[in-house]
């Protein structure tokens, strides 16, 4: 059994036993943390709060912004911008970063996010959730610039998600294992449910949209068409599929009791590496993953050792428990060979 200790607990026994956590970090992580309540207390009220819908404007990914979206994203600035933790944030939902105004003090980390991940399903009732990345702001120079965000994977000081479901469940990692929390509505607080979660190196189940069938990768088709051949094909056993269209939600479950979970590139727009974002979706997801004993590719390669070129890029994705990753990963490179 789990001890129950609070996030603040956890954190501060964290520091004492990996030294992985300064006090900056610990309180940007405490903020986010109670950020994302106040989120799920947004999400929960549904149209009792009036939240649901589209906010009438686009993303700088183009697509229909809902309300959510939009308070998600003002929740967060507006909790993490005084507290002297970081020099900028970066939002799937702003084009450029974001400088800490002047009127607070400039600290060492960058925030990203992801502030409502899985949107199409806000409107339906849907598991979603809030992604969080964390990096150091590069030594030496003077001021902030998007530059000092295009970092790898790899160099993520922590990561995170709150998946806002039955449970609003907050899962992360600093560089020493996952651990999950589970929000207690009566007190408010974060209480430790999951200590160093394990991915299962082998699965059942594998996550895709079955829709793009037509548009993928060979690699891609002959995995997924092993998987569907059962115990009479080459795996010599059966499969089970889900597909929840909120990555948050597909992780968690991943997280909880292991399988795969694909969004590679396909045909439909052959010049974009894939849907998901790199820097605020693929990054953390895979440090979570990898910390979990998972594996994480974008078909060829650690999504972790990318080395980024644009802020909002996107990239392939393969993620989850290793075996799998590392057979689908093997497709992709004997299709090249
Ligand atoms: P599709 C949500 O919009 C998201 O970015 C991820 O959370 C999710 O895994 C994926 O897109 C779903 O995409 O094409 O199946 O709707």
């Amino acid at each position: 059994m789990t001890k129950r200790i609070s996030l603040t607990q956890y954190l501060i026994e964290q520091q004492r036993l990996h030294g992985h956590i300064p006090s900056q970090l610990r309180l940007l992580i405490e903020v986010v943390a109670r950020a994302c309540k106040r989120i799920s207390i947004s999400v929960n009220k549904g149209a009792l709060g009036d939240v649901l819908g589209t906010a009438g404007s686009e993303n700088v990914q183009g697509e229909v912004q809902k309300k959510l979206d939009i308070i998600a994203n003002e929740v967060l600035i507006e909790a993490n911008e005084w507290g002297g933790a970081l020099a900028a944030m970066a939002s799937e939902e702003m084009e450029g970063i974001y400088v800490v105004p002047n009127r607070y003090p400039q600290g060492e980390y960058l925030l990203l996010f992801d502030p409502l991940d899985g949107s199409s399903n806000i409107d339906v009732n849907v598991s979603i959730g809030t992604i969080f990345s964390v990096l150091k702001k590069p030594d030496g120079g003077h001021g902030v610039s998007e530059g000092d965000f295009l970092q790898p994977g790899d160099q993520q000081a922590a990561a995170g998600y709150c998946v806002y479901g039955p449970q609003t469940t907050l899962v992360l990692t600093v560089g020493d294992g996952v651990a999950m929390f589970t929000l207690d509505r009566e007190q408010g607080s974060w209480v430790l449910t999951a200590d160093d979660v394990q991915i299962p190196a082998d699965t059942k189940e594998f996550a895709i949209n079955m829709s793009n069938m037509r548009h993928w990768a060979p690699p891609v088709k002959q995995y997924i068409d092993e998987c569907l051949a059962g115990k009479t094909g080459p795996r010599g056993k059966d499969f089970n599929m889900r597909w929840i269209a909120s990555m948050v939600a597909d992780v968690h479950r991943i997280l909880t009791r292991g399988g795969v979970f694909m969004y590679p590139w396909d045909q439909r727009e052959p010049e974009k590496a894939g849907k998901l974002r790199l820097m605020y979706e693929a990054n953390p997801m895979s440090f979570l993953i990898e910390q979990a004993g998972g594996a994480s590719t974008n078909g060829h390669e650690r999504i972790m050792g990318l080395q980024p070129a644009k802020l909002h890029e996107r990239v392939s994705v393969v993620l989850g428990s290793k075996n799998e990753v590392d057979r689908v990963t093997q497709y992709h490179l004997n299709a090249k060979s």
